[in-house]
């Protein structure tokens, strides 16, 4: 049951959570999810739709944090990041990514920046997973005017964040055009230029990982959004497109995946708009499905428990 729609008061302190099913969490509305392994625990990365009732578009202001050491009970810590944190910044709290150097965590983040038309991405700094988090510049690491194709005002989106075996970190990003650049050993700055990725039908929301030897970047692939793939051998292509991992997510015309490995199991985490009754594309909430891989390194598609 829905247990408080709308939440408009920030968790204080530690609450648990135990879940049953999809989607994962039914008291408030969970978005773009991002997970990160640490010591022997998950911990989940989410956006937070606050809409009222009926209202269509987006309506964040912070992000949520949760943790878990068996993927059923979670906590939920409390509110680690806001847009306020970012001084630039004025409003949306957009899809995220966290990931752990060295000990601190750099948590990579979509808003909308107060003074550079359109959206941007902010880089955060933590000593713990669970914050607090602040702001590792001062100032955008990406904005709209850096990306100078650009017919949109929100193509600079969806930061995902991958270090490679040998301690290369990269960061992709993008909304109609898929960018990488790498990063500096101090993750808040960029080293040397971005360059275009081509992938079928890129819409937005990529995410790196590797297993074995292979690279994988999935993505939202056209509009409503499925979710695709491709393969590579290097992070820096060629990649070779493997086809669509996750079907159109219940009631929700955005997906948003995250894909990790937990204690032996592999995990696609997405997001719906499967609440009773007042989910939707803008009231979205997070799922978790398992994700099998076929001895070539391939992906079978996604089978949603809640479809
Ligand atoms: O949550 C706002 C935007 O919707 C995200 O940045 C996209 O990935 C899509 O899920």
């Amino acid at each position: 049951s829905l247990l408080c729609p709308n939440q408009a008061t920030a968790t204080q302190r530690d609450t648990t959570i135990n879940t049953n099913g999809n989607p994962l969490f039914s008291h408030k509305y969970t978005a773009d999810p991002a997970a990160l392994v640490y010591k022997d625990k998950v911990y989940l990365y989410t956006g937070h739709d606050v809409p009222p009732v009926k209202r269509e578009g987006y309506v964040m202001h912070d992000w949520l944090v949760f943790s878990s050491e068996d993927m059923v009970t979670w906590t939920e810590h409390p509110v680690p990041l806001t847009v306020k944190d970012f001084k630039w910044a004025k409003d949306d709290a957009w899809a995220s990514q966290v990931i752990e150097r060295n000990g601190k965590f750099y948590w990579f983040a979509t808003v909308s920046h107060g003074s550079i038309h359109g959206k941007s991405i902010g880089v955060a700094v933590a000593d713990n997973p669970l914050g607090p988090f602040k702001d590792a510049r001062g100032s955008a690491l990406i904005t709209n005017d850096m990306t100078k194709k650009a017919k949109i005002s929100w193509d600079d989106i969806d930061p995902t964040v991958f270090i490679d075996d040998d301690g290369q970190a990269y960061l992709f990003w993008g909304n109609t055009t898929l960018h990488y650049v790498k990063l500096k050993d101090n993750m808040t700055e960029m080293d040397g230029d971005f360059k275009e990725i081509s992938v079928p039908n890129f819409t937005e929301a990529p995410w790196v990982h590797k297993r074995k030897k292979w690279y994988y970047l999935s993505y939202a692939y056209q509009f409503p959004e499925k979710i695709a793939y491709a393969m590579s051998r290097s992070i820096h292509g060629p990649w070779e497109y493997k086809g669509i991992l996750n079907e159109i997510a219940g009631n929700s015309n955005t997906n948003h995946q995250a894909i990790i490995d937990f204690k032996g199991k592999s995990y696609f985490i997405y997001h719906n708009g499967g609440v009773p009754t007042e989910g939707g594309s803008f009231r979205r909430s997070v799922c978790i499905d398992y994700l099998k891989y076929r001895r070539d390194g391939t992906m079978k598609r996604v089978v949603m428990t809640t479809e």
